[in-house]
């Protein structure tokens, strides 16, 4: 049975781990994969996170199953830390198996909802996205969304494209750091689009994976907290990966935001149910970590002070790295990459150009020209912005 399985192709970024660990030059750069790395090169463990999993172990009894839907603690603290004024009357939401394991659910809880659905993605968007949907064989869209001459969005695209989502389609967005060009909305521009949605009855689903990582973890969150306010339903897939740096504990959330309590009690049913099909009981530990954290005024306080370093590393990383550039260029063209936030930059380059990166001078980045801007430092930024120039870019 097992040999008439085919090849499945492998993920481009996960390949790219491989190919720099076996590149045996001296001062090869890994811009690849969406890991935080301080200038050293290390992704740490957080300092309240080893706190809270001290705490834990010290105070937990019982590793007993908790609930289909994860523990309320980690729901409420998670909904308080997205959503701000947490609407109680019309959230739903349920632990996942990272932010990944969200996004599935809320595209199988949408298709439960509304069989008929299409799926609107920006172009480009996170590959995963375009990966799970393919896999379900859910219909999907792409939206206008990366202006390749600014490097910026293009938002008259973008609106003319989603007004095309009819009722009941998803309009999957991400709601800060977008993954892979670090081209983001204006909060004025988010109202334009939640005007457009509210008039077709589409559905948001708010991919927020970098809350934190771009202008700070209330900024990061404005947007899905204007969408989650003018809008009857909502869907929002959070991770805990990046901003709490706990990448393998598979830590997510999924809310469903309805029109009032007989619907949210649906959808809280509906999530616990697709749980169960799939895992029946979400990861704990990771959730565990994030709730004593939040939770507590010390640890909340500490790991936000540290969330907030590693923010300004990567924007002062930025700003260097677009000074370089004009200094060499004599242009401002590069000006963009100090403009997008969260890890990632998208070039603009062609894969000819990153690959001669690559080939002439070490420097891995993912063939569309994303760039994490966290794989370099202070000493590796003249390195990139002399071989960006070089390879012509
Ligand atoms: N969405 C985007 C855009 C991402 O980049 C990631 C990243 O890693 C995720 C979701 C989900 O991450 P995880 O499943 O590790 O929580
Ligand atoms: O885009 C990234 O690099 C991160 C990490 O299959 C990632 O989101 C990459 C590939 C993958 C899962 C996570």
């Amino acid at each position: 049975m097992l040999s008439n399985l085919k090849p499945q192709a492998p993920d481009k970024i996960l390949m790219l781990i491989e190919e720099y660990k076996a590149d045996t030059r001296q001062g090869k750069i890994d811009l690849g994969v969406g890991v935080y790395k301080d200038p050293q090169g290390v992704t740490p463990v957080m300092r309240a996170v080893k706190a809270a999993e001290q705490r834990i172990w010290e105070s937990q009894t019982t590793k007993a199953y908790t609930g289909l839907a994860g523990e309320p603690e980690y729901r409420n603290a998670m909904a308080q830390m997205v959503l701000g004024d947490v609407p109680a009357d019309r959230l739903a939401s349920v632990a996942s198996v990272g932010g990944t394991g969200a996004i599935r659910q809320a595209l199988e809880l949408a298709r439960m909802a509304n069989p008929d659905l299409t799926v609107h993605v920006s172009d480009p968007t996170w590959p995963n996205h375009l990966s799970i949907m393919k896999f379900m064989g859910l219909p999907f869209v792409e939206y206008r969304y990366f202006d390749n001459a600014t490097r910026g969005v293009d938002f008259e695209g973008m609106k003319a494209d989603i007004a095309k989502a009819g009722k009941g389609d998803i309009v999957l967005l991400h709601g800060c750091c977008h993954n892979p060009t670090g081209a983001n909305l204006t909060l004025d521009q988010w109202r334009e689009v939640i005007a457009i949605l509210e008039k077709s009855g589409a559905v948001p689903l708010i991919d927020l994976a970098y809350q934190g990582f771009g202008d700070g973890l209330d900024a990061d969150a404005e947007a899905t907290r204007l969408v989650a306010k003018s809008l009857p339903e909502v869907l929002i897939a959070a991770s805990c990966s990046k901003n709490f740096g706990i990448y393998r504990e598979r830590t997510g959330i999924l809310m469903a935001l309805s029109e009032n309590p007989s619907a949210r009690d649906l959808a809280q049913g509906a999530m616990a149910y697709l749980n169960r099909q799939n895992f029946s009981f979400p990861p704990d530990h990771g959730a565990r970590i994030v709730s004593t954290i939040l939770t507590d005024d010390a640890l909340r306080g500490d790991w936000k002070a540290e969330l907030e370093d590693v923010r300004n590393t990567m924007l002062a990383l930025r700003d260097q790295l677009a000074s370089e550039l004009r200094d060499l260029s004599g242009s401002d063209r590069f000006d963009f990459i100090a403009q997008h936030r969260g890890m990632f930059s998208r070039l603009g380059a062609t894969p000819e150009q990153v690959q001669k990166l690559k080939s002439d001078s070490a420097i891995y980045m993912v063939g569309d020209s994303r760039l994490n801007i966290a794989g370099l430092n202070r000493d590796t930024v003249p390195v990139l912005a002399r071989a960006i120039i070089d390879a012509g870019i």
